[in-house]
């Protein structure tokens, strides 16, 4: 019985694979196999040998059972595991790199501007690109008579003949985004409206489309101190620079009061622009102290509350960050000019993970 046990023990466990192992069922515990004829015999042994081998003979073919069992299922497992092998897929590997275009300078610039005023708790508010003229001029506190609201300037579209309410307008600036973001939210608030803004001017420096960034801020304590803070700190972040110095200069706008316009430090050197250090001067904003008469366009009670406002081009702090030359440039779709100035197309500008690279 020991030859037996361990004959097909061994056996059991060199199996190669379930067909082996199947063979070996049959030869050790099926119907003609070794231990069931050693079985058979117990009725030909004295009733002393029986009671000896009969227990011995079970435990023998249950141990010869369960050998096979358990050789089936490590057999399984080595089958999966080689499969697996062959299988595997590193989910980790970086993704083969195939052209999906690029993201635009303009699309780029306004998601770090976003990322950064976000992290100062603004929210983003976006409204129509054609505006009624009294959000985009009348609720600004810019009269009829202004020049900005000229024929020359502005495009208008046309009302049917006859009709003789006021033309719509391609809105001039986000600012009557704000004015409704008043309206349907009232005061404490804090946005910035980014977006597509008209105005009939085509040169070197100006394309009759082009992007602004505007933030309000209202509250019933805002001051001067608070803008200059956040212009700062978002000069700071967004030009990646830490000595970043600004200068406030008195200037008019007909909706705020004082007004500001903003000029960062740079230099200069060899036709290459630094910020931060020289003794030149950069224009990049301008801001203010919201006019009360647009408070009150908005709904808000300017004997309560009080806020700073600001408004800078999108396309023209894109150039000064990366150095493109030609604003025309911006809007040809040429695919060169992309390729170069563009971004990569799965990198999400924000402050942590850092906001160009
Ligand atoms: C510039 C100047 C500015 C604003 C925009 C603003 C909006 C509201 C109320 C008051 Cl709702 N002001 N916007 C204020 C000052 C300047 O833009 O040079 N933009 C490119």
């Amino acid at each position: 019985m020991d030859d037996l046990r361990d004959k097909y023990i061994s056996a059991i466990s060199s199996a190669s694979d379930e067909a082996v192992l199947e063979d070996l069922r049959v030869q050790a515990v099926g119907k003609k196999g070794e231990v069931s004829l050693k079985m058979r015999e117990l009725g030909k042994m004295t009733p002393e040998e029986r009671q000896v081998a009969g227990p011995a003979l079970n435990a023998l073919k249950d141990e010869i059972n369960s050998a096979l069992a358990a050789k089936k299922v490590a057999l399984a497992d080595a089958a999966l595991n080689e499969r697996l092998k062959t299988e595997w897929l590193d989910v980790s590997l970086p993704a083969r790199e195939r052209r999906v275009g690029t993201i635009h300078p303009v699309s780029q610039v306004s998601e770090e501007v976003t990322a950064i005023f976000a992290d100062m708790g603004f929210a983003v508010a976006e409204g129509p690109q054609i505006e009624s003229d009294w959000y985009n001029f009348d609720a600004l506190n810019i009269p009829g008579h202004h020049p900005a609201r000229a024929e020359m300037d502005t495009f208008y579209t046309h009302r049917k003949d006859g009709d003789n309410r006021p033309p719509h307008v391609l809105r001039t600036h986000t600012s009557p985004v704000q004015i409704r973001s008043m309206e349907a939210q009232g005061a404490p608030i804090r946005v910035i409206c980014p977006g597509r803004v008209y105005r009939a001017d085509y040169d070197q420096t100006h394309t009759p489309m082009f992007h602004q960034v505007e933030g309000l801020a209202i509250d019933t304590d805002i001051s001067m101190a608070n803008l200059k803070w956040v212009l700062e700190e978002f000069c700071r972040a967004f030009f990646e620079v830490d000595g970043v110095e600004l200068r406030f200069r008195a200037s008019h706008f007909p909706f705020t009061e004082p007004s500001a316009e903003v000029d960062i430090r740079c230099s200069w050197e060899g036709g290459t622009l630094k910020l931060g250090e020289g003794d030149d001067w950069l224009e990049i904003l301008g801001s203010g102290m919201v006019h009360p008469k647009v408070l009150e366009a908005g709904g808000i009670d300017p004997a309560k509350y009080q806020g700073f406002a600001f408004g800078m081009g999108i396309d023209r702090i894109a150039m000064l960050k990366y150095g493109i030359p030609d604003l025309r440039a911006f809007f040809d779709s040429d695919l060169r000019w992309l390729r170069h100035y563009g971004f990569p197309a799965l990198d999400q500008p924000s402050l942590q993970g850092g906001l160009s690279r």
